[in-house]
């Protein structure tokens, strides 16, 4: 048993530029040798994920759309995909959405729509996923899907909110995910990283002091990085985590355990 992923297939979601979490995924999967596959959500993200993709080292990239709140769009970018690879290995899920002006202040004035939309996009969507991967019997023999989580789903972080209750969501999911698939072999855990300068969280309020807090609280009294997440994401694809599934591992310098 190793690292490798040699031979292997993985579909990566949520690449929006150098700095996401997914492609730090993306490189430590690449390094271990597999065959990556994109899919970007909005017109927006195409240009930046073709650059990226096309900068690994592998024959060509396939890079796909894919709106995760359509199933149709959904079923029909894993059918691509299908027909392009026929059997993958993992997925790694690192997509989520909520209305700025609710990511702010009390969760108390979280709209009806603005909870509905945080918890299609950040949570449902993971479901929604695995349901058309089970359709398509698209990892047939056997897999690895892994998500990506955050400590306000477990715990009030400030400012956090229906962020916080939509990853609450989406970690009971992955133990129900994990439930339902464990006989097919394909395993889902979700990684719990600590905060990083990603672009869905630029220009969202005190995330200085949520690094800085990082700094003075964490027992590695340090933020984590991109690469830190990415080879997390890497061991749970791999081998070495065969017995790990409806896991949520930390990734964030042991800040959680902190009081
Ligand atoms: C406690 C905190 C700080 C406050 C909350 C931050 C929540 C961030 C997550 C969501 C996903 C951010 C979000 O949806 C922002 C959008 O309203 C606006 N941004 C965008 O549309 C950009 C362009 C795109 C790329 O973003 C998305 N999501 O599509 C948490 C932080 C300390 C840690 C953190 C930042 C956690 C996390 O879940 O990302």
């Amino acid at each position: 048993m190793n690292l490798s992923l040699e031979g292997k297939t993985y579909v990566v979601m949520g690449v929006a530029n150098k700095r996401s979490i997914a492609w730090g995924i993306a490189q430590s999967l690449s390094q271990a040798g597999a065959r990556l596959i994109f899919t970007y959500g909005g017109e927006r993200m195409e240009k930046n994920v073709r650059t990226l993709a096309d900068s690994l080292e592998q024959e060509h990239s396939l890079v796909y759309p894919c709106d995760i709140t359509d199933d149709a769009e959904i079923e029909k970018t894993f059918q691509q995909i299908k027909d392009e690879v026929g059997t993958i290995h993992g997925l790694a899920h690192c997509i989520a959405f909520a209305n700025k002006e609710e990511l702010d202040g009390d969760y108390l004035n979280t709209t009806r729509d603005g909870f509905m939309l945080a918890h299609n996009i950040s949570s449902y969507s993971l479901t929604a996923v695995a349901k058309v991967i089970r359709e398509l019997d698209l990892m047939r023999e056997g897999g690895s899907i892994v998500t990506m989580t955050y400590l306000g789903g477990e715990k009030v972080v400030k400012n956090y909110n229906v962020m916080g209750v939509a990853k609450a969501s989406l970690d009971a999911s992955v133990r129900y995910l994990a439930n339902d698939f464990g006989k097919e072999n394909i395993r889902v855990n979700a990684i719990s990283a600590g905060p990083m300068r990603t672009l869905s969280a630029k220009g969202i309020g005190g995330f200085n002091e949520v690094i800085k807090e990082m700094e003075e609280k964490a027992p590695l009294r340090r933020p984590v990085t991109q690469e830190e997440v990415g080879d997390t994401a890497l061991f749970l694809m791999s081998d070495m985590a065969r017995g790990i599934t409806g896991e949520l591992i930390h990734v964030d310098g042991g800040y959680n355990k902190v009081g």
